[in-house]
């Protein structure tokens, strides 16, 4: 029987369940550099927790700031911009349908141009030529390839979103006034957001620091550098985020049994992060001389505005999730508790991601806050910060997700074994993260230094005092490192060995009777005005200021 009320505006009119062979392939290239780069990665990542307890020295000469550059740069940029891009291919396609072949072929130009950038500028960090970490902070000057790298992994980048956009361009164009599929909808809200926050790196990149480490120029301006550095580096945090909500929202109530609690809800949230990302850098360079206190106080504001749409994501998952435990008869006030799907990965991981980003959240906000920002700033408290919610929220539910887009893609199946094995290995992350995570944030409040070599600062019995919580990081540092060692075991299991099958793309419908959603939410014209003016009100006096007041700027240093 037909039912009448059911809002077809809000549905789309074609499902794309089963996977096109094409555009795996290419999702699938971008999430095998994403599991080589967590696999080299964490490697690093061990190493510096070693050399950090005191009980360690690297061998054949390679300096601990190399080894952290290879940490920040493979897991921070190369695993999250390979494995957003994958996931989203993926996803448009199966929201919007198979991307034509012009549109798959532009895909495949980003994915070498990006791969190329990556390969030139690991090749410099290997050659110790650019140990200046994942910031690159001036003036730290690194081997001109690094930077060039570095910006062709930008370039690709647009690239691949270029196609993404278009094929929702073309599903726009083809299904004339109804609502487009949310997940396609928060795809291309995170790549106008990664496009428009990136032109400030790029600007970094092309107008600074390549003219003065090709030395066409010997000094650079040190803190335009690095505003426009943070201009990027904010919203990038949130292109690592986004996919997790879209995760959240659009995938975790298909694997619970329940339908999405509100779309327009959603679409809300992702519009709010467009805006709010961007003009909120200065957050990043609180303490820094040459940045007036005023619009040090109104990037604050801004930072407290965009916890909004954080806040809205939390009520409404606790929302779904509370109904679909209700529907299945817990009772009280926390036996809906019990009724969730704890023994699913696909669930478990992204859960674990949630839990984590309520303290990650909550030291985001003392992060904000201008006073305690000077307590904690420079820091390892911020290592701990970022730990918590890249490095759990978000990577968890990257995991979570893909022991079922992995096979979905290779056309195999996660067997009974596999998601037994994943559910051990979030419940590892989590105790290595723990442990690791709040040693950090501890050490952090007695004053330990973030990015910095073990040393005992001349036998300073501060120094001394963060010493066991080092000690402590190694150890769960070793356990996360193991707990890669697995998932790399699983993501192979499901690249070659799984059995053959359909593995679903889960993915929730619309809750019955939810309201129609408002067609303002897609005037993409609109927020772009807003976001424009934001940025412009955010930026301009205090480049035009760093610009006007700044002294010579800097020769290069070359440290390590
Ligand atoms: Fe941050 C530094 C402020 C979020 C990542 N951040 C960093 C750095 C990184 C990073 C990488 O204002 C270091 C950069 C560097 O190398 O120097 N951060 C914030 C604020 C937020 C925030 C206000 N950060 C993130 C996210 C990141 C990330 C997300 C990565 C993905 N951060 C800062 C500041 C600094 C900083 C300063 C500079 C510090 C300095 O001085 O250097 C906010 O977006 C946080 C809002 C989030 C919440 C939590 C909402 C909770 C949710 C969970 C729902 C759970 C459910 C389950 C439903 C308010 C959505 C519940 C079930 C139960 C059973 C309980
Ligand atoms: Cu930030």
């Amino acid at each position: 029987i037909k039912n009448k009320n059911s809002s077809k505006e809000n549905t789309t009119t074609k499902e794309f369940t089963k996977v096109d062979r094409r555009d795996a392939k290419l999702a699938l290239a971008h999430i095998y550099v994403a599991f080589i780069a967590l696999l080299l990665g964490g490697l690093a990542g061990l190493l510096q927790v070693f050399v950090r307890s005191g009980q360690f020295t690297l061998p054949a000469g390679i300096n601990y700031y190399q080894i952290l550059t290879v940490h920040g740069v493979l897991l921070g940029l190369i695993l999250t911009t390979y494995f957003i891009l994958g996931f989203q291919t993926a996803a448009i396609s199966r929201t919007s349908g198979p991307l034509s072949n012009k549109q798959r072929t532009i895909g495949w130009v980003g994915f070498w141009i990006m791969t190329i950038g990556t390969a030139a500028a690991a090749i410099m960090v290997l050659l110790n030529e650019a140990s200046v970490l994942y910031t690159f902070y001036a003036p730290l000057q690194a081997h001109w390839i690094y930077y060039l790298g570095l910006a062709l992994v930008v370039v690709g980048s647009w690239t691949v979103s270029l196609s993404q956009g278009l094929r929702y361009i073309q599903w726009r164009k083809e299904n004339k006034g109804k609502t487009s599929p949310l997940l396609s909808f928060m795809v291309v809200v995170n790549n106008l957001m990664w496009f428009v926050c990136t032109l400030g790196v790029a600007a970094e990149v092309l107008f600074q620091l390549l003219p003065w480490s090709l030395g066409l120029v010997e000094r650079v301006d040190v803190l335009l550098s690095r505003t426009l550095f943070w201009y990027f580096g904010h919203a990038l945090v949130y292109f690592w985020l986004l996919p997790a909500y879209m995760i959240w929202y659009t995938v975790l109530p298909k694997i619970i049994g329940a339908k999405i609690f509100s779309d327009s809800l959603a679409r809300l949230a992702f519009m709010l992060f467009l805006l709010f990302s961007i003009p909120v850098g200065v957050h990043h360079q609180l303490t820094e001389p040459g940045i007036d206190g005023f619009w040090k106080f109104l990037q604050v504001v801004l930072t407290f505005f965009v916890v909004v749409p954080s806040l809205l994501t939390a009520f409404s998952m606790f929302a779904t999730f509370e109904m679909r435990g209700r529907e299945l008869g817990g009772k009280g006030l926390f036996g809906w508790f019990k009724k969730l799907p704890w023994k699913d990965s696909r669930f478990l991981l992204p859960f674990i991601g949630m839990v984590a980003f309520i303290p990650g959240g909550a030291g985001g906000i003392v992060n904000a806050s201008y006073q305690m920002n000077e307590l904690i700033h420079n820091t390892i408290w911020v290592t701990g910060h970022f730990h918590l919610t890249v490095a759990t929220t978000v990577v968890l539910t990257y995991f979570g997700a893909a022991f079922w887009l992995i096979p979905h893609l290779t056309g195999r199946v996660l067997t009974k074994k596999m998601n037994d094995l994943a559910v051990t290995s979030g419940i590892m992350w989590t105790v290595g993260m723990f442990i690791m995570s709040s040693a950090m944030h501890i050490a952090g409040l007695l004053g330990a230094p973030r990015r910095s070599e073990y040393s005992t600062y001349g036998g300073s019995e501060q120094a001394a005092e963060w010493i066991p919580y080092q000690i402590a990081q190694a150890v769960g540092g070793t356990i996360l490192f193991i707990t890669i060692l697995l998932i790399i075991g699983i993501v192979i299991n499901l690249i070659w060995f799984a059995p053959k099958g359909e593995e679903e793309f889960p993915l929730a419908e619309l809750a019955h009777g939810a309201e129609k959603t408002p067609a303002i939410l897609e005037n993409f014209k609109l927020w772009g005005v807003i976001l424009v003016a934001l940025i412009l009100i955010a930026y301009t006096f205090p480049i035009f200021d760093i610009i006007n007041n700044s002294p010579l700027g800097s020769t290069g240093y070359k440290f390590w």
